[in-house]
């Protein structure tokens, strides 16, 4: 066996979120990068009404009750220190730390150098960053996109912490310019469910707001960690539960923060009392959920029709839906027998939940990326509208879809028309409201910019935030497509690995982040955001910046927009007077945003309209449509598994706040592979042995040397890892039908016997 050297410690998962240990959490990570009272100020700020939004996940602020001490949770704080640290680059870091000494460094280490205070230039074949002026870098930029021969050949990628008034500009700088090239995380992230979503209810975004949860009867969470990536739901599931709701949750493994809660906010919690959340836990395949959701559909089916109506709504069904019966006939074409097989569920565990939902009315579906990263994803989503429609748990209080977003202002980035397929009357409205003429060829998602920049096709890579290297899949193939560029840049807060595997000459752009004030002529000014169940609301800023060179995200728009247009019919210097002026274009442009200025001034800002909430259905039927889909179970041959690329308890996607893994007890390590026992012995795999895992697909051999061996409860040829370790595993062209979304969740590999163990030291 080869053995670990490192320095990994293995504890038993623990079956209960929060209480004091994510207290303890917060503080060390809040005092590891700056001062108690540069903390203090932040915190007593965070997600309160008039304050700033937490740069964090996109779970909203209850409307009412907010607590003055303490309205975030341990990864908001950890959110918070990461970007508000007190550590800075300096040009002498610079000058002493070449390209290719950093690169070797990993993301964590990377990313725990601290923000970047001025614009940094790599000219072509130097290994070392260099300072240049504001201006000369708008220069630069200009110069490269005026040189291409089609706009097309370039690509302008978001992130989803963009406020939305720099997705608004942003937006429309790249169309004035002449292109939708304009993928997003968004394409990585929640596409599925907007797909699924537009096509089955008419909206690509969820439904509920946080009140249902108060009062509806059943929460199904499948495919989600909110212990980690939401922690806050906690509190809404908390409250659900009080209020009578059942949760069920549906995971190949089990998440502590699905488990029990010891709310940190409350007194009891904090000495130890805890709810239960789960009643059930349905411990699916990967990508079994389709199969189970048809399972249980099939046995309510059945009786309904021993007793027609008593299970599902037909009034709803009949008012307000369209294709029941030719859906209804494939479910009964079904074979149980075959379902069961694919999703792993016992009979009898799914009778039990069949019941729960049989005779409730009010449900609640949540998802994640647990959902949202197969190739059929989109089906899958449809089938969890299947189940809502049937039970007319749509668009009624208490009850609804709740695709749980990610980023902070990823929804709202959508809403402004971050989009590589903008609809017409949005392009309309851009040309009445603006004078030119924007593209109206659709331009390329993530998947296919990568494929562009690899041959050649595209030429200039630009980046509002994000780290698209490691958030990407395939990452010696990605590497490729970015060094082929002539030009990357990047509008960043901290280094990532994206600065450092570059285009032929390289820019970082430095800008100011949530938490720093954002003045112009000394007034200060503040953004909005949407949360994920469509609510706009204000974020203001209040640290002095690290710099005086760092420029806000529009301001960065305007003056590269004024650099690269000639005769541009926009007025790209009003709205560096005041934010104001950018509001009120959004207002003539997106429809919602009546009085935008007005209201997002209100402490707890607007809803915007929502079809599916109101019950109605804006479809190409006009009504809320069911969809036939086909489970089908991932092929494996006896030596192959399927993998899920998670996130641990200490990481925002590829920023790496620590090496632990509290709640499901790893500590000091992240090249990790979760197994089943069983599997190891099979393949006689030791706890904690080196192996190195390989994928295959399309012919192509990938390879991520020396993970540790972690035994754990998962079923039997599935396993997880951490994204972004295991990312250049993720083969580029397996992705989601429909959606084009990396299929990140269930990656086919092969698991070896590692042939060195000195691979990895640290
Ligand atoms: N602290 C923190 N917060 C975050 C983030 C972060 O990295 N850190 N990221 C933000 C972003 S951008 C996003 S999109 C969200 C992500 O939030 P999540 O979607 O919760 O994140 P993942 O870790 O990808 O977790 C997916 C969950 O799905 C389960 N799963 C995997 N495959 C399957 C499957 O086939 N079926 C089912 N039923 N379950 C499956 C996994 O076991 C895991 O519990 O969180 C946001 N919030
Ligand atoms: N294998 C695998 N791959 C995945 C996933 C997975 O589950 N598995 N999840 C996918 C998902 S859901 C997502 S959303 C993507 C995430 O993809 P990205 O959004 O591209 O990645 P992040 O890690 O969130 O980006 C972090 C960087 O953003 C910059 N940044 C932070 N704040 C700001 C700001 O305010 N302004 C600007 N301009 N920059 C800022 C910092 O420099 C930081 O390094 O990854 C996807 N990749
Ligand atoms: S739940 Fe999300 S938005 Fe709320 S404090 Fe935590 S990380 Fe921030
Ligand atoms: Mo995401």
């Amino acid at each position: 066996m080869t053995k670990n050297k490192r320095n990994i410690r293995v504890t038993k998962p623990k079956e209960t979120a929060a209480g004091t240990p994510a207290v303890i959490s917060s503080a060390k990570h809040i005092l590891s990068e700056m001062s108690l009272q540069k903390g203090t100020k932040i915190l007593l700020n965070l997600n309160q009404k008039e304050g700033i939004d937490c740069p964090g996940c996109a779970w909203p602020d209850p409307d009412d009750e907010r607590s003055r001490i303490g309205e975030y949770c341990e990864n908001g704080a950890k959110a918070i220190a990461e970007e508000a640290t007190s550590k800075k680059l300096t040009l002498d870091f610079f000058s002493k730390n070449s390209v290719s000494d950093l690169v070797k460094l990993t993301d964590y280490e990377i990313g725990k150098k601290g923000r970047i205070t001025q614009p940094m230039y790599l000219p072509k074949n130097a290994d070392f960053y260099r300072e240049i002026s504001w201006k000369d870098a708008f220069k630069l930029t200009a110069e490269h996109l005026n040189k291409l021969d089609n706009p097309d050949e370039a690509i302008f990628y978001t992130s989803g912490r963009t406020s939305n008034e720099a997705a608004f500009l942003y937006q429309l700088f790249v169309r004035a310019y002449g292109t939708n090239n304009m993928p997003d995380c968004s394409n990585m992230c929640h596409e599925s469910s907007g797909v699924a979503l537009s096509e089955t209810l008419g909206i690509g975004k969820g439904s509920v707001k946080l009140e249902d949860f108060y009062e509806t009867e059943v929460i199904l969470i499948l495919g989600q960690n909110p212990g980690t990536n939401h922690p806050r739901m906690l509190s809404a599931l908390q409250k659900a539960k009080k209020n009578g709701a059942t949760i069920i949750s549906i995971n190949p493994i089990l998440e502590a923060g699905l488990l029990n809660f010891s709310n940190p906010q409350k007194l009891s919690g904090l000495l130890g009392a805890k709810t239960k959340l789960s009643d059930h836990y349905l411990q699916v395949k990967i990508n079994g959920d389709m199969a189970l959701l048809q399972a249980i559909i099939k046995l309510m089916l059945e009786e309904e029709e021993k007793k027609p109506g008593s299970i599902f709504d037909l009034d709803f069904i009949k008012e307000k839906t369209h294709g029941i019966d030719a859906y209804l006939e494939h479910i009964r074409q079904l074979n149980m027998d075959d379902l069961i097989a694919i999703c792993g569920i016992p009979l009898e565990q799914i009778k039990t939940v069949v019941k729960i939902l049989s005779s409730r009315k009010k449900i609640i579906a949540c998802w994640a990326m647990g959902l949202t990263q197969h190739k059929n994803a989109v089906d899958t989503i449809k089938e969890i509208v299947n189940l809502l429609l049937l039970k007319g748990s749509v668009g009624k209080a208490g009850a609804g879809t709740c695709p749980v977003r990610g980023h902070s202002n990823v929804q709202g980035d959508r809403t402004m028309g971050i989009y590589e397929k903008p609809s017409n009357i949005f392009l309309d409205n851009l040309e009445n409201e603006f004078n030119f003429q924007p593209p109206r060829d659709h331009g390329y998602d993530t998947v296919k910019s990568i494929e562009a920049m690899y041959t050649g096709e595209a030429k200039v890579f630009f980046a509002m935030g994000g780290n698209f290297l490691s958030a990407t899949p395939d990452t010696n193939y990605t590497a490729k497509a970015l060094e082929n560029c002539d030009l990357t840049v990047h509008v960043s807060t901290k280094l990532n690995r994206s600065h450092l595997i570059h285009g032929k000459e390289a820019l970082i752009l430095p800008c100011l982040a949530r938490t720093d004030k954002d003045l112009i002529n000394g007034n200060p000014q503040f953004v909005s955001v949407e949360n994920s169940m469509g609510v706009i609301h204000s974020s203001r800023g209040n640290l002095n910046p690290i710099s005086d060179k760092l420029l806000s995200e529009p301001k960065i728009v305007c003056e590269l927009a004024k650099a690269t247009l000639n005769d541009s019919t926009i007025d790209w210097d009003k709205y560096l007077e005041d934010y104001d002026h950018i509001r009120d274009n959004i207002e003539a442009c997106i429809p919602g945003f009546e009085q935008y200025n007005k209201r997002v001034r209100l402490p707890e800002g607007f809803y915007l309209p929502n079809g599916a909430r109101d019950n109605n259905y804006f479809t190409a039927t006009g009504s809320a449509n069911f969809s036939i889909s086909k489970a089908e179970a991932q092929q494996l041959q006896a030596y192959e598994f399927l993998m899920m690329t998670i996130r641990s308890h200490d990481q925002f996607n590829t920023t790496i706040y620590g090496l632990n893994d509290r709640y499901r007890g790893i500590y000091n390590e992240r090249r990790v592979i979760f197994m089943n026992p069983r599997d190891m012995g099979k393949f006689g795999f030791e706890k904690q042995e080196v192996v190195d895992l390989y994928n295959y697909h399309g012919g192509t051999e990938r390879v991520a040397e020396a993970f540790i061996v972690i035994p754990y409860n998962i079923p039997q040829q599935c396993t997880a890892t951490y994204f972004p370790e295991a990312n250049v595993l993720v083969p580029l062209k397996s992705t989601a039908k429909k959606s084009n979304t990396p299929a990140s969740k269930s990656v086919v590999i092969q698991i070896k016997k590692s042939i060195s163990d000195t691979k990895i030291t640290s």
